[in-house]
């Protein structure tokens, strides 16, 4: 009769997993004020009788910003005077006689100007 003996170990495996959880990240670009105000035209030219009193709207300038923030703040000055919607109205006397053409600058500016 033979008899065997064994040691048998056993060892306690924690028994523990890795658990996993995931979320989903949504990332809202918020628009800066990168891009300058241009305007459609480089030049606009208005042809108008001498005789048309002061207060005749002449033409309309136009400008766009590829920024969305300042895109509807758009202002428009001329001779530092704020203009209404682009809008050029005449506030001086025209006499072809004197001068047959004038000059005007008209700027352009987002977010407005304090
Ligand atoms: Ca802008
Ligand atoms: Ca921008």
């Amino acid at each position: 009769m033979e008899i065997i003996s064994e040691f048998v170990f056993v060892k306690n495996v924690d028994a523990s997993f890795n658990f996993n959880s995931s979320a989903e990240i949504f990332v809202e670009i918020i628009d800066v004020n990168d891009n300058p105000p241009l305007f459609i035209r480089p030049e606009y030219i208005f042809r108008v009788d001498e005789d048309i009193p002061r207060g005749t709207f002449l033409g309309r300038v136009e400008a766009t910003d590829l920024d969305t923030t300042s895109q509807g703040r758009l202002e428009y000055f001329i001779q530092g005077k704020k203009l209404i919607n682009g809008s050029i109205i005449l506030d001086f006397d025209l006499d072809r006689e004197t001068l047959d053409q004038v000059t005007l600058l008209v700027t352009v500016s987002d977010e407005g100007q304090s």
